[in-house]
């Protein structure tokens, strides 16, 4: 049997039209042939997270159905960074034209040098939880956490769902 795996995909952005960036990030993930794009929140402005002498953020959630293992499923995530300009080994948390992070995949607790699973940023990053939540309200993470209540939870001051 074909085994699908769901995959939640956080996408951000804040350079060189973070917009567009994330959108067309979207617009890739769907014709993978490896993927199946199932839905993706709306787009959210958020200031930044971490050193602030930087532009605000565009930030999203895309849910994924896949058979790729994870770190085949990070392979074709981080070539569409690269796709779109992500310059690797700039500074940390400084700005980038896309960030694809994958935040959980089925409920698979994973630590590698290449990928953790969840990804440690979920638990508290208003621009990952406020769209996740948006695309599944009842999602109970790995440990046993609810997304609603993390998301009530943690410091959302100047998050802005954007209309589509
Ligand atoms: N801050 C926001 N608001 N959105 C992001 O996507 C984002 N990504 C990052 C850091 C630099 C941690 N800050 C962010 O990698």
């Amino acid at each position: 049997m074909i085994s699908r795996n769901i995959v939640y995909v956080g996408l951000g952005s804040n350079l060189d039209n973070p917009i567009y960036q994330v959108e067309l990030a979207l617009r890739t993930l769907d014709i993978l042939s490896a993927v199946y794009l199932k839905t993706h929140s709306a787009l959210y402005r958020s200031p930044p997270f971490g050193p602030q002498d930087q532009p605000d953020y565009v930030n999203a959630v895309a849910v994924l159905l896949t058979e790729l293992p994870p770190l085949a499923l990070l392979d074709e995530l981080q070539a569409i960074e690269n796709k779109q300009g992500r310059v690797r080994n700039a500074q940390r948390w400084g700005p980038r034209t896309l960030d694809l992070d994958m935040l959980l995949y089925d409920n698979k607790q994973l630590q590698s040098p290449r990928l953790t699973l969840p990804h440690p940023g979920l638990y508290e990053r208003a621009f990952v939880l406020y769209p996740l939540y948006e695309c599944v309200p009842d999602l109970v993470l790995p440990d046993g956490e609810r997304i609603y209540d993390l998301k009530q939870r943690c410091f959302s001051k100047g998050l802005c769902r954007l209309d589509s």
